[in-house]
């Protein structure tokens, strides 16, 4: 039996080690028992991990929702186990979605006996919102890393905001540990060239350099000299050469610490499978059991007891305990006293970091929101969004967002005085300038809108594609990142196909709990940002036109306000009794008016509903959506200059879609319309095939 197991009184070193080994076990028999899951790197890294947790971190397990703490990224987020394995030693306790702590622990040792089981707090991957201590949902490869970064711009802004002389408030660092395949994902580096552009001190990644993938060695397919990549990017680049010398790894950390003016990228060597004498160094140990027999093998090389399962020995809570937990303890005790001195000092600031840590928003965050008054020339969406973001940015302090490098083109530019650009030497700027890198991009707002800030990022609708797997992982995480589209259709005609979306709102509608809007004129546009802004665990897509659309009269038509139920009827038939429903979104919504007037005027009752929003419909009452949609008028009719995909649910088989089936073309707006049927012609001849003859 392993010595410091029988032993009664431990060295710190035996406890150091007994701790790391609990970790490596711990991961091991979760692995085996859930037949499934990936026990070799929680196996190379746990002195990794244990060094950052129980020597440098400051966090408070009991706290672990405090605004100062360290934070922590595991990005190779199939190593779950490392962290299930943290947040149970270190006794890290539970809260709830409204930010309270419910006097449970985060993830028990039953939780871990049934890693990756229903309802386990221990799942396969690391989520964010359902086990407490997860700072970001990672698995994605590249993507944890990525959000790194906009955590580590969010602590720069807050600092830069609210610290005041004396009251550093804000200065915590973002650690995040990856592996090989976040170096090959394309996010990680774009977030890494915008890191050191930024200056960030206060990120730290530290690689996995243990040179196993799945398929097995790098050597075939990744072979580039990553420490130079990092320098080339202007990172400070430190290289740790065994993974098991938690000096040398604490060391280097502190390195880290005291480093200015760069972010910091630790090269760790390690060994994927550590301590399995068949399996170490293989790709075999990436991700399936070790196998009973090679368990045995194992333990008994760590000098671990053979048979035991999912062993916590005597004293490994309490070195933690001893460690991160009075480390923790006393930082948090030390914030919490400092910023109710600040809060003496400075009521109004304390009461904006209250505010944003419930994700609430502060008074008056909506006066002044425009009204835009009839104009049958109108606005455009971009224009009128670039409007309500200015005012928004102005009531709202934590509001800041940017544009991939579209800002000019898609209004997002925050132009009023003192708004100013992020930059190293500017960190107060609410102006981020994301360069043209739109994934990353993503990542970063949701690693703004997890520090709690309000943030937006925007570009071309059609390039949504480019973060989409950020906009599905805000929806997954339930946060609220604002996500702005302009150029929402064939609006920049000569452009052509490639750069007019086409099945990106149907794509994007299948995302779960995502948001997503297309206002059809300049005060719809106010009211889905009155909407949006409203949302605390929700992302939300706004898609905006870039050319001017009419201003509808809201005293002839139904107010925007309608907006806020997703759907809603802005013109009728007389008597409220239509015979046909038109439903559009966007540009089209003016196209539709158009021709309801046109069919009134020849006798045919029509209805325009204006549908900016399918999910916030969808979560209206039935009866409330059968006044809009009355059940027994089938005559139907959409309109919508993008897939048809879906309509169906709202047109029904006897209803009809005017949209799009194929890519669109190159030339003039008014061609393209007319080209593919966006026209009150096109519409009033659907609606008179579909109608009964008279
Ligand atoms: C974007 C993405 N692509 C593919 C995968 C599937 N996948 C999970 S782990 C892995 C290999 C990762 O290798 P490495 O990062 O070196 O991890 P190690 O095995 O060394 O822990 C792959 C391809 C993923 N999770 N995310
Ligand atoms: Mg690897």
């Amino acid at each position: 039996m392993c010595a410091t197991i029988a032993k009664n009184t431990l060295t710190n070193t035996e406890l150091d080690e007994l701790c790391i080994n609990t970790i490596r076990t711990l991961s091991i028999d979760a692995v085996q028992a859930a037949k499934s899951g990936h026990p070799g790197t929680p196996m190379a890294l746990a002195p990794l991990v244990y060094t950052i947790w129980n020597r440098v971190m400051n966090f408070d397990p009991a706290d672990p929702i405090w605004p100062n703490r360290d934070r922590f990224v595991l990005s190779n987020g199939h190593a779950s186990m490392l962290l299930w394995s943290a947040l149970h030693l270190t006794k890290t306790q539970a809260v709830n979605a409204d930010y309270e702590r419910i006097g449970q622990p985060s993830v028990t040792l039953e939780d871990i006996r049934r890693f990756r089981q229903l309802d386990s707090k221990a799942p396969g991957h690391p989520e964010y919102h359902w086990v407490s201590g997860v700072e970001t949902t990672t698995g994605p490869l590249g993507h944890g890393v990525a959000t790194s970064v906009g955590m580590a711009i969010a602590e720069k802004w807050l600092a830069a905001h609210y610290n005041r002389s004396g009251f550093d408030v804000f200065d915590y660092r973002v650690y995040a540990i990856c592996g090989d395949g976040c170096l090959m994902e394309g996010v990680a580096p774009e977030a890494a060239s915008l890191a050191a552009h930024l200056g960030l001190d206060n990120l730290c990644w530290v690689y996995d350099n243990n040179r196993i993938t799945i398929e097995g060695t790098t050597k075939i397919a990744f072979t580039e000299d990553v420490e130079a990549r990092f320098l080339a990017y202007g990172w400070n680049v430190l290289r740790v050469g065994n993974a098991n010398d938690i000096e040398r790894i604490e060391h280097a950390l502190n390195v880290f610490h005291k480093e200015k003016g760069r972010p910091t990228f630790i090269v760790l060597d390690s060994h994927i499978g550590y301590g399995s004498p068949n399996k170490q160094d293989t790709s075999a140990a990436h991700g399936e059991p070790l196998g009973e027999e090679e368990v045995r093998l194992t333990k008994r090389a760590y000098g671990w007891p053979e048979d035991a399962q999912f062993l916590v020995p005597d004293g490994v809570y309490n070195h933690f305990s001893m460690g991160i937990g009075t480390r923790g303890a006393k930082a948090n005790a030390e914030w919490k006293s400092l910023f109710s001195a600040y809060r003496a000092k400075y009521p109004d600031l304390a009461n904006e970091i209250d505010l944003m840590q419930r994700r609430e928003l502060p008074e008056g965050w909506d006066r002044n929101l425009p009204v835009f008054p009839a104009d049958p020339k109108g606005v455009a969406g971009r224009d009128a969004s670039g409007k309500v973001l200015n005012v928004l940015a102005q009531n709202i302090p934590w509001f800041l967002g940017g544009s991939a490098d579209l800002g000019p083109s898609n209004k997002t530019t925050l132009t009023y005085e003192g708004a100013g650009d992020f930059q190293a030497d500017t960190p107060h700027g609410k102006n981020l300038h994301f360069g043209i890198r739109e994934h990353s991009m993503g990542t970063i707002v949701n690693g703004l809108a997890l520090s709690k800030l309000r943030p937006y990022g925007a570009t071309f609708f059609i390039f949504s594609d480019f973060l989409r797997p950020a906009i599905r992982l805000a929806s997954l995480m339930e946060i609220p990142s604002t996500f702005i589209f302009s150029h929402d259709a064939m609006g920049d005609g000569e452009d052509g196909p490639t750069h007019q979306p086409i099945e990106h709102l149907a794509s994007l509608r299948a995302i779960p709990g995502l948001i997503t809007l297309r206002p059809g004129d300049a005060n719809e546009v106010v009211e889905a940002y009155r909407y949006v802004l409203q949302l605390r665990h929700q992302p939300a897509v706004l898609a905006f036109s870039r050319q001017p659309l009419p201003t509808l009269d809201r005293k002839k038509y139904a107010p925007a306000s309608g907006v806020a139920k997703g759907a809603y009827v802005v013109a009728d038939a007389p008597g409220n009794s239509p015979e046909v429903i038109l439903i559009a979104s966007g540009s089209e919504l003016s196209l539709a008016i158009d021709a309801h007037e046109k069919l009134l005027a020849e006798g045919i009752r029509s209805r325009v509903v204006s549908m900016p929003s399918w999910e916030i419909f969808e979560s209206q009452t039935q009866e409330y959506r059968d006044s809009v949609l009355p059940p027994k008028v089938t005559a139907r009719v959409a309109v919508e200059q993008a897939s048809t995909f879906g309509w169906e649910r709202y047109v029904g088989t006897t209803g009809y879609i005017i949209g799009m089936k194929t890519f669109g073309a190159s030339a003039p707006l008014k061609e393209l319309q007319k080209k593919f049927g966006f026209e009150p012609e096109q519409v009033i001849s659907t609606v008179k095939r579909l109608l009964p003859k008279k």
